[in-house]
């Protein structure tokens, strides 16, 4: 399994603890769906719904380039505190009622303007990739803040292997469609299924990763699993979560919270404290976790990442394009 590669410097030792632990992962995973598949609820469902005990530990290496040096958020607001419509549209909704969600198997299509497309599994898609840990700030377009120690790969570097086209000038992502497991796409809150993209260069920049894991684990339902988009600099809703489809397109694809709100959510959605949303102002955040009296401390451009991303918009006017 893709998560669980040998790499050079790992004892034996180690090696075998892990795959002590990944045989218990398994054999508790499939106890877990015996008894979901049983009917039984109680504790079943109770120990389901722990998203901790559910993430299997992943094998990686810290990319300290990538990564502030703020303190993470804890695992409970990080897997606590969520944005999933899909599953709801209140924070604690993701974790909640996203148990039944089947993250494996898992397969993604790559289509459009590539020389390889096609569907492949999810192991396939990340076997030639070393995995890495980046601590990343996401700052939700609500004005709220968080740090998070995501594990994935550089979305370049699994979009290369497919050839892009010179035709192909954006990447449009979709999320899984799944009603009988996902509540939320029961109500039209938002057009399903939720889809996001990137202009190409966005895409390949060094920063724009594709997550599989947080905390050293495989992502909990509620942040997306088994594979979502973090781009740190951008609003948190460009993260598409859940991802099943990879395009290559020439025109700039759709984006649901634009088709949504078009005045209030652009394509571009880069964090800037000088464009306020119509309807509030983007000029400070409130970190979640900090505490009672939970200061809100400014808004930096580009979410503080003005040194890697600044260059990619040279010459655009950022209050038209927003
Ligand atoms: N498919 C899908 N992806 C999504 C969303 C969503 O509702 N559906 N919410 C977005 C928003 S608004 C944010 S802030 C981030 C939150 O990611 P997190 O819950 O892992 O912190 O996910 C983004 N990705
Ligand atoms: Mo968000």
């Amino acid at each position: 399994m893709w998560i669980r590669r040998r790499q050079p410097g790992d004892s034996a030792a180690i090696v075998a603890s892990e795959i002590t632990s990944e045989a218990t992962y398994l054999n508790r995973r499939a106890l877990l769906q015996a008894a979901l598949a049983a009917g039984v609820t109680g504790i079943g469902a109770a120990m389901w719904s722990d998203s901790e005990a559910a993430a299997a530990a992943l094998k990686f290496t810290r990319n300290a380039r990538f990564s502030t040096n703020e303190p993470p958020n804890s695992y409970e607001d990080i897997t606590g505190y969520n944005n999933f419509y899909e599953f709801g549209t209140d924070k604690s909704d993701p974790a909640a009622n996203s148990g039944r969600f089947k993250p494996e198997p898992w397969s993604v299509t790559i289509a459009g303007e590539a020389e390889q497309t096609g569907k492949f599994s999810l192991e396939d898609i990340l076997k030639p990739h070393a995995l890495e840990e980046r601590v990343y700030r996401l700052r939700c377009v609500e004005a709220w803040s968080m740090v998070i120690p995501w594990v994935g790969v550089p979305l370049a570097d699994v979009l290369q292997r497919f050839k892009p086209t010179s035709k192909a000038r954006y990447v449009a992502f979709k999320t899984v469609l799944r009603p009988e497991e996902m509540p939320g796409q029961r109500y039209n809150v938002l057009e399903w299924p939720y889809v996001e993209g990137l202009r190409i260069d966005e895409a390949m920049n060094p920063l724009s990763l594709l997550a599989v894991g947080v905390y050293g684990k495989s992502l909990p339902n509620q942040n997306g699993a088994p594979l979502r988009l973090v781009t740190p600099w951008k609003y948190g809703f460009k993260g598409i979560k859940s991802i099943v489809e990879i395009r290559f397109t020439e025109k700039q694809p759709p984006t649901s919270w634009n088709i949504s709100a078009p005045r209030e959510y652009g394509f571009f959605a880069n964090v800037n404290p000088n464009v306020d949303h119509p309807r509030w102002s983007q000029a400070r955040e409130r970190h979640i976790g900090a505490g009672l009296f939970n200061s809100r401390v400014p808004t930096r451009m580009f979410n503080g990442y003005e040194q890697e991303v600044a260059s990619l918009y040279r010459g655009m006017d950022l209050a038209k394009y927003y």
